[in-house]
């Protein structure tokens, strides 16, 4: 069999909208809805450069049922660029963009395959001689309930098989389970490689046979962290699968902090917090992100001064308002403590330390979280309307409340002394 190559690619989600940020920024979101179209341009340009064989998309082309013109004439271009470098393209649809979607009438290059939703086999040329099956099948609708696995079976003859469809492989994946299957159906299929879409994390299963979800190419939210991309993929004249992970993503995520342990003015945490987003570019890619402030220091009183939390973020803004790349700073959250250690401060026999221990009492154990629920608010969730508006509190919010109190009542009666 002669080499091969090919990329593997899935959950573009191109023409993304970026809603929350809209609202705050709408320059800002307008420069991140370029980037699912600019990350696919990456794609394309990717292909060329190393010039597969064809590239395997793995479903959610675009972001929405509803595809916005704008992206599906952007991905017909690509392809079309693709045929003309004389690279084939094969396509499934997935849950974002199922075929009972909005289908434009667009003439697709001969040598662009889009699979519809009845399984189908396409064998790959390379030089008139056979190398490869490809076998897919598209979403016919959003929910698809049943095994599409199943229906995906390799060719007779003695080709690579390659199964591309989006699904949900196991049960604890954090996304919906449309398509669902287990790595054993997939393991136990006779394919080479499964070329899956839908979970957004890259991640191989197994690698034999290869059983591959590259990730989308281009971070949507703070969940969608680190580099985002697609695998190239070359199979030797045995048959042998490497795969390779190539960023595409053009705005990346980031959560990071600043502590304020040996920060003792608020000039001073200014230009830290500037310093700390503008470390955060790589090669010259855009970034969206949050930072916490942490630590333990003499400025946690002034940070903890009511609108502090915004004031920051908007002078964060204004400091990084022409940088270049663009750095966007989504949130400033203040997560510090102050300087006095909690709980020495518990051990010092006053009012205040009662209300420590008793604090720390309660956060200690279910029963304590549940008991300050219960008296706090049994009367308010008797009240029918009450109980019907508002929403159960589960332990992580009681813990993070009584952590609050603790902070508040710290600062109340530590003046009063
Ligand atoms: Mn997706």
């Amino acid at each position: 069999m002669k080499p091969f190559s090919f990329i593997h690619a899935a959950d573009l989600h191109i023409g993304s909208p970026f809603k929350g940020i809209s609202s705050e920024s709408p320059e800002v979101a307008e420069q991140l809805q370029k980037s699912t179209f600019s990350a696919f341009g990456v794609l394309i340009q990717a292909c060329i450069d190393h010039d597969v064989d064809f590239l395997l998309v793995a479903g959610d082309v675009y972001d929405g049922a509803d595809r916005s013109l704008a992206a599906q004439l952007n991905f017909h271009d690509g392809l079309k660029r693709l045929a003309e470098a004389g690279i084939r393209s094969f396509v499934v649809h997935g849950n974002h963009d199922p075929l009972d979607g909005r289908v434009s009438t667009l003439e697709w290059p001969e040598k662009a395959h889009i699979f519809g939703k009845t399984a189908e086999t396409v064998t790959v040329e390379v030089d008139g001689e056979p190398v490869a099956a490809v076998s897919g099948i598209s979403f016919p609708k959003s929910k698809v309930q049943t095994n599409l696995s199943k229906k995906l079976k390799p060719s007779s003859d003695n080709l690579f098989q390659i199964g591309l469809l989006h699904c949900n492989v196991g049960k604890d994946t954090g996304h919906d389970p449309y398509a669902p299957c287990e790595l054993v159906d997939l393991k136990s299929s006779g394919m080479d490689y499964w070329a899956l879409g839908h979970v957004h994390t890259r991640t191989i299963l197994s690698e034999n046979p290869w059983v591959v979800y590259p990730g989308n190419s281009q971070g949507r939210s703070i969940r969608e962290q680190d580099a985002r991309g697609c695998y190239l993929v070359q199979v030797d004249a045995q048959g042998n699968a490497e795969p390779e992970f190539l960023p595409l993503d053009v705005v990346r995520w980031h959560q990071s902090s600043v502590s304020i342990n040996d920060i003792d003015s608020l000039d001073a945490l200014d230009r830290r917090l500037v310093e700390e987003a503008e470390s955060l570019p790589e090669d010259g890619r855009d970034v969206v992100c949050r930072i916490r402030i942490e630590g333990r220091g003499p400025l946690y009183k002034e940070l903890r001064s009511e609108g502090a939390e915004g004031e920051l973020l908007q002078r964060i803004r204004q400091n990084l308002e022409s940088s270049d790349p663009l750095i966007w700073v989504q949130r400033i959250e203040l997560n510090c403590l102050p300087q006095v250690d909690l709980q020495q401060r518990s051990e010092q026999g006053d009012l205040l330390a009662e209300v420590l221990t008793l604090a720390n009492e309660c956060a200690g154990s279910t029963e304590g979280l549940h008991q300050i629920k219960a008296n706090a608010l049994d009367d308010l969730w008797q009240n029918h309307r009450a109980k019907k508006g508002l929403a159960q509190l589960d332990d992580d919010r009681i813990c993070k409340i009584l952590g609050e109190a603790k902070l508040l009542c710290l600062d109340l009666l530590e003046e009063d002394e």
